[in-house]
């Protein structure tokens, strides 16, 4: 078992792993290969993936989608707001500022964060998975936007172990597609490079990479987007188009009902996916409102010209992403589109003329974020074997560190990791200092973020004193930009000759005073494969004389971490207890259906064999007593029985077995007999 890849998407998620040296997609329930990214609580039962998609429209209050858009955020961004018009659940602001949504469920209010939700879907995808092997999958590779910032990555970490999966990397969405795709490369020449832009257009975004191959590896040069701009934004086109001629024709405003809103919107988006292969797309939704029935028609032309802003505006993320790997079209050599909402014929005449080729869709274009990941789990998994393949990634967001109050570095904003810094990366940090040692981390620069992203990432505070005070100590600092895209203190060391003092000094400082980090001395080395050593300003205030037995030791310093908006421990752990419990509930209703079902097709079977394969061996009393006994069950079933627990349906099955047992064992019996007894037997 080599693990497996996920892909999330707003509408539809992937599950992908690497099976007898291919790598393969994983089939759900009803074999497809596409889950749908929906969560739906019905009476009794979560219904998720397909079976959510379907329960959807009966239980529109406690149906869940797209919550990749809510995870991570805050309830008070405006974009967050226009989210939740889309959503028929109630959702309301949760104490940490993120979103709660609210259901009503085995009568009872939840409120679930899209934490939570999210860690459903990768539960429902992780029991696909162990379907298809028969065994336990923990280990997996998650593709992520490169627009997800430190918390929304932390957001899938804590998601996964909640269901208990392991990632092993939170990988890009286009360096997944790339890694699919340059992985197979097998010719280019050595010394060559080959340059490949990578749109992926999606439900509700559109990210655009560039990447650099050379044969055995791929390096990614720049990571541009726009959080909101994906298909959806074109359903919402032709809902809008058909919402104004609905009232203008029949006097209908679908604004003002939830459940006209939702039929319109799912029939736009089967209009547009029509309008991609034809001229011209009918609509007809029966009862739409007001017992009204309604239909419509567009041509694709008319749709194009109503799109036209939204079209224009994927020009912006290809130039910068060119602009950015400091690229122009004519260096490009190929353009891979991806994601199923590149399927408008205007998004792919806009990009050929804005990159001036045919695109190529030489990837699955729903697939290959899954495929890649996969791939990359494979790769990471120690006991897996596949081809040596390099993959570079970086982030597209200057992360600064600030040390009480002020940038660790003089003049340079405080960037550690500016944009582009490539993935994982070390810098080491020396700090002197007397007292706890209290760093944030944050983002140094709003312009590259998604609109509404909250600079701050997260604070680290640590104590080489323990709590007391020493005099000076030197630390030295290990920040790290891992392998998931999240900022982390690798580890903090006490260094030298000042191990002791930290015990021995009685030398208290007041509060005021216990706040004042003293930067003294503060050197940034790069430990990326740019060493770029930065030295920074002088030393203000070097460590006074007392020199003290050099031992040299060094000691380990704990570290605490708080990221704005994240999970506590205890939170993780009151939400996997939650999860066990909904997960519980929902296997026992199976499990009732199950019995119900053995039930019923007991009291048909039985019912059918009475008159035949039990009739020589059953008198006619028996015959009649177990009839009344079927019949009465099955009156049971439905009326009072319709409805009852595991326990109760396996009695009845007992208790009906009770009294055919002995027939079907004269039967058995005789079966087993050889032939010739047999037709003793029987004379
Ligand atoms: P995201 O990447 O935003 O999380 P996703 O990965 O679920 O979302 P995809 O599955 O790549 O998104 O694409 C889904 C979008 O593609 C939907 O908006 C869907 O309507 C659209 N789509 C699918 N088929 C077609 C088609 N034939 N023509 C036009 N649009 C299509
Ligand atoms: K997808
Ligand atoms: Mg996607």
């Amino acid at each position: 078992m080599s693990g497996v890849g996920i892909d999330i998407g707003n509408e539809n998620c992937v599950i992908a792993a690497v099976k007898q040296r291919v790598i393969d997609v994983l089939l759900n329930d009803e074999s497809k290969r596409e889950t749908p990214g929906v969560v739906c609580f019905g009476e009794k039962q979560r219904f998720i993936g397909s079976a959510g998609a379907v329960s959807a429209m009966m239980h529109p209050k406690s149906t869940i989608s797209q919550v990749k858009r809510l995870i991570g955020r805050r309830f008070t961004d405006p974009d967050v707001q226009n989210d939740l018009k889309l959503l028929p659940v109630e959702t309301s602001e949760g104490p940490d500022g993120g979103i709660l949504i609210r259901l009503k469920y085995l009568k009872e209010i939840h409120a679930f964060t899209p934490v939570q939700i999210v860690a459903m879907l990768f539960a429902h995808l992780k029991t696909i998975a162990e379907k298809d092997f028969g065994t336990a999958v923990s280990d997996c590779v998650i593709g992520v936007p490169s627009y997800f910032t430190n918390l929304q990555r932390q957001a899938y970490l804590d998601a996964a172990a909640i269901v208990g999966l392991k990632p092993l990397r939170l990988i890009h969405d286009c360096t997944a597609t790339g890694l699919s795709y340059g992985v197979y490369k097998t010719d280019i020449p050595n010394a060559a490079h080959i340059y490949v832009a990578f749109v992926d257009i999606g439900h509700c975004d559109t990210q655009v990479s560039i990447a650099a191959f050379q044969a055995g590896q791929m390096k990614i040069l720049s990571h541009a987007f726009d959080s909101s701009l994906g298909g959806r934004d074109f359903d919402e086109v032709l809902f809008s188009h058909f919402a104004a001629r609905f009232k203008e024709q029949y006097s209908i405003d679908v604004y003002s009902n939830g459940r006209a809103c939702r039929r319109l919107r799912v029939a736009c988006e089967k209009l547009k996916k029509v309008l991609s292969a034809n001229a011209v797309a009918d609509l007809s939704i029966e009862c739409l409102m007001d017992e009204k029935d309604v239909k419509g028609f567009i041509k694709r032309e008319e749709f194009e010209n109503l799109a036209s802003g939204l079209l224009e505006k994927f020009n912006i993320p290809c130039n910068k992403a060119l602009a950015d790997a400091g690229m122009t079209v004519e260096k490009i050599n190929s353009v891979e589109l991806v994601g199923s909402g590149s399927r408008i014929p205007a998004i792919t005449n806009l990009l050929t003329s804005l990159f001036k080729r045919e695109l190529s869709r030489t990837l699955n274009a729903s697939e290959c974020v899954a495929r890649g990941c996969a791939l990359q789990c494979a790769m990471l998994s120690p006991i897996f074997r596949v081809k040596e393949y390099e993959v570079q990634d970086s982030i597209p967001f200057s992360i600064g560190l600030s040390c009480d109050g002020s940038p660790i570095c003089e003049g340079s904003d405080g960037v550690l990791f500016p944009k582009g810094q490539p993935i994982p990366s070390v810098k080491i940090l020396t700090f002197q200092c007397s007292n706890l040692l209290h760093l944030e981390a944050f983002y140094a620069n709003p312009d590259e973020l998604p609109p509404g992203t909250s600079p701050k990432i997260s604070c680290f505070t640590i104590d080489p004193f323990h709590g007391s005070h020493g005099s000076k100590a030197r630390i030295k600092v290990r920040v790290q930009l891992n392998l998931h895209g999240i900022i982390s203190i690798e580890s903090a060391t006490l260094m030298e000759d000042h191990v002791d003092d930290s015990v021995t000094t009685g030398d208290y400082h007041s509060n005021s005073e216990a706040m004042n980090v003293e930067p003294v001395s503060e050197t940034v080395e790069n430990v990326t494969e740019d060493s770029i050593n930065k030295k920074c300003e002088a030393p203000r205030h070097l460590a006074d004389g007392t020199k003290k037995d050099k031992a040299n030791r060094r000691l380990h310093v704990p570290v605490s971490e708080n990221i704005y908006g994240g999970m506590t421990k205890a939170e993780i752990l009151e939400a996997q207890e939650k999860e066990l419990q909904l997960a519980d509930q929902d296997r026992t209703i199976e499990l009732t259906k199950d019995r119900k079902n053995s039930l019923e097709s007991y009291i048909y079977e039985t019912r059918s064999k009475l008159f035949s394969t039990y009739l020589s061996f059953s008198s006619e009393h028996e015959r009649k007593d177990i009839s009344r006994s079927l019949k009465a069950t099955e009156d049971w079933l439905y009326d009072d029985g319709d409805d009852e627990t595991v326990d109760a349906y396996s009695a009845k099955l007992e208790d009906l077995k009770q009294l055919v047992d002995p027939i079907e064992f004269r039967y058995k019996d005789t079966e087993a007999r050889p032939q010739a007894t047999r037709d003793l037997l029987s004379c």
